[in-house]
């Protein structure tokens, strides 16, 4: 069976965690798998945004701390684990929207806070528990845990280790809402489809955008923003959405 289990509904392609054995705790193949997916539907154009998610009880509960425990520093730093799959989810342009349920811990956390948008089920508990484990957020917790919730924040959750629910993962800036369990792949396919209806170009130029926010200085994410405003004058999609509102009627774009 898969690690990852992949379907497409419409405009969005679906990628489910799938080691229920080790609650999709995330290995090589788990990620070579996925990154594969999400990679196939960025250039795919059938496909406008995507949905990762787990099952009822986790979305993932970290790296597969088995696998790793017999690591040297050398296998590591050569290797690379995770990292590498990490880096290409980072350069996917079109967005992904994490459906979180049950554990995301650790690197499941971090993964679930590096897509775009977190949709949280009521049961859902984040943590980065490494420190645990005698080691360290790896995959980016330590640097998206203050961005996202505050230097005081992060370091509770870091040095300590313990889990936050749903309620205060949304308080906290992490998750973009929370929503009954039972809904959340309804909730998550929504807000999916109607990214999926707006202009292609200008949704991958926000993504874009959004996340410069996060590297580089203000005036720089300024510059960026006004001239990926501009860009978008080139577009079919700004004559039509622009001429609609004029005209009072849906916009038809064509995502060029
Ligand atoms: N790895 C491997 N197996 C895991 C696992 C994990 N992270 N989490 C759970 N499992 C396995 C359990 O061992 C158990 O397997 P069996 O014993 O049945 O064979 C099965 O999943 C069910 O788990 P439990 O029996 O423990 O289930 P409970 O409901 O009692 O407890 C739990 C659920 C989530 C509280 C518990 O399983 C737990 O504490 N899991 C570990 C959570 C954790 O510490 N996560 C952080 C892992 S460290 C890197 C970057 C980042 C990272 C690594 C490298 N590089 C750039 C190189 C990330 C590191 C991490 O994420």
């Amino acid at each position: 069976m898969s690690t990852v289990l992949t379907k497409i509904d419409g405009p969005v392609g679906i990628a489910t965690l799938n080691r229920p054995e080790a609650l999709n705790a995330l290995n090589n193949e788990l990620l070579d798998a996925l990154a594969d997916a999400l990679e196939g539907w960025d250039s795919d154009p059938d496909v406008r945004v995507m949905i990762v998610t787990g099952s009822q009880k986790a979305f993932a509960a970290g790296a597969d701390i088995k696998e790793m425990a017999p690591k040297s520093f050398s296998q590591m730093h050569a290797e690379n684990p995770f990292g590498r799959q990490m880096d290409r989810v980072l350069r996917i342009k079109k967005p992904i929207i994490a459906a979180v349920a049950g554990f995301a811990l650790g690197g499941g956390c971090e993964l679930a806070m590096a897509l775009d948008i977190l949709i949280a089920a009521d049961t859902a508990k984040f943590g980065q528990p490494e420190i645990t484990l005698g080691v360290m957020p790896g995959l980016g917790g330590s640097q998206r845990t203050p961005l996202a919730m505050g230097k005081a924040k992060a370091m509770d959750l870091c040095l300590t280790g313990r889990m936050m629910d749903a309620a205060e993962a949304e308080a906290a800036g992490v998750a973009a809402r929370v929503v009954p369990a039972e809904m959340l792949m309804d909730e998550a396919l929504k807000a999916a489809r109607k990214i999926a209806a707006q202009s292609l170009p200008a949704v991958m130029m926000i993504k874009e955008a959004i996340n410069r926010a996060y590297e580089m200085p203000l005036s720089q994410g300024l510059a960026f923003e006004r001239r990926a405003f501009h860009a978008l004058f080139s577009t079919h999609d700004q004559k039509e959405g622009m001429a609609a509102f004029a005209e009072k009627r849906k916009a038809a774009f064509r995502n060029e």
